[in-house]
């Protein structure tokens, strides 16, 4: 089975000699781990999956006829801390890892995990269940409907996946709102553990023994708690030093700093009878910088006054 999963996978990626596979026992499971150059790691994804999920396929119907229970988990390269420092580690436990396929496989996240700046892993929380059913939810007591992931898988996978320096946040309706500021206080972390919940929630248990904070993404009702963990790394990754340019970056700095975005144009000057305003094209630096100023400010009046009285007391009405 390995020889055969090696046969498949050094015939898809760019680097065939740099990729490994590893069988690893965990539960009377065979989990084959799949090393490869962090280039790589996309082409045996596949888009939305499809290449991972195939070979995932052929391996079950392999391990089927010979009564065995495999799974494949592809092992990204620990961060190279020589690369000047600062690499962080986030791990998410989630029973839908596919939700995860795309969003994370493109843009600034991609580039901060090729550039081994963000080593990050999802894992499938139903791979640490034990019982014959794989289990990982079951009713409430006291009744009710709908039902509530089991402590059992959540401490086996907590206590496999994190160590000492691992800040383990769950992912719930009612933690603290993320904004900003919380992402900026993450972002100082080595090491995350995002655990998502759903269905009615998780096993008061869990939060009790294994979680150092609670986090909400804003008062909404989502189906479980893998997009609100997929906005956290979005906003904490972007914070992690060498991820974006001097350019992008001075400019976050100056949206975070509590005013609304003033109004952009690019060319051309006139679009369907609609004009840019003339100051933008006069070249007239000090003037372009006023107006951007009084627009950030009247729009942030108009739309959101509340952060008016927030953060910085320089954004306080004169
Ligand atoms: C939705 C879980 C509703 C639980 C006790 C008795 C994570 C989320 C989620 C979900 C309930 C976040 C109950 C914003 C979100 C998440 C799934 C309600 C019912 N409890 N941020 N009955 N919005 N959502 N539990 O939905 O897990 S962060």
């Amino acid at each position: 089975m390995q020889a055969f999963l090696e046969f498949v996978v050094k015939g898809l990626v760019q680097h065939p000699d740099e990729a490994t596979v590893t069988p690893v026992e965990r539960n009377g499971m065979t989990i084959y781990e799949l090393r490869m150059n962090p280039a790589d790691v996309g082409r045996v994804i596949g888009r939305q999956g499809v290449t991972i999920n195939a070979i995932r396929s052929l391996l079950l119907a392999g391990s089927a006829r010979h009564g065995l229970r495999c799974t494949l988990d592809i092992v990204e390269p620990r961060p190279r801390r020589s690369v000047r420092g600062f690499a962080m580690k986030i791990d998410v436990l989630t029973l839908f890892p596919a939700m995860f396929a795309g969003p994370l496989e493109v843009s600034i996240v991609q580039r901060a995990r090729t550039a081994g700046r963000l080593h990050l892993q999802i894992h499938n929380l139903r791979d640490y269940a034990r019982d014959r059913h794989k289990s990982v939810d079951d009713k409430p007591f006291g009744g009710g409907p709908g039902m509530v992931l089991k402590p059992e898988p959540l401490f086996e996978a907590v206590e496999a996946v994190a160590g000492d320096k691992t800040h383990v946040v769950l992912m719930t309706p009612v933690g603290r709102r993320f904004d900003q500021a919380l992402a900026r206080e993450l972002a100082q972390r080595e090491e995350l553990l995002l655990i998502c919940g759903s269905y009615e929630g998780v096993d008061e248990r869990v939060r009790q023994a294994l979680v150092d904070e609670e986090i909400s993404i804003g008062d909404y009702v989502l189906t479980n708690g893998g997009l609100p963990a997929m906005v956290v790394i979005d906003a904490v990754t972007r914070l992690l030093p060498g991820v974006l340019g001097d350019d992008e970056s001075s400019r976050d700095e100056s949206f975070s700093q509590g005013l609304l975005e003033y109004p952009q144009y690019t060319r051309p000057a006139e679009f369907r009878g609609m004009k840019v305003p003339e100051v933008l094209l006069s070249g007239h630096h000090a003037e372009i910088e006023k107006w951007r100023a009084e627009q950030a400010r009247l729009r942030t009046e108009q739309r959101r006054p509340d952060l008016l009285n927030e953060i910085l007391p320089s954004n306080r009405h004169p």
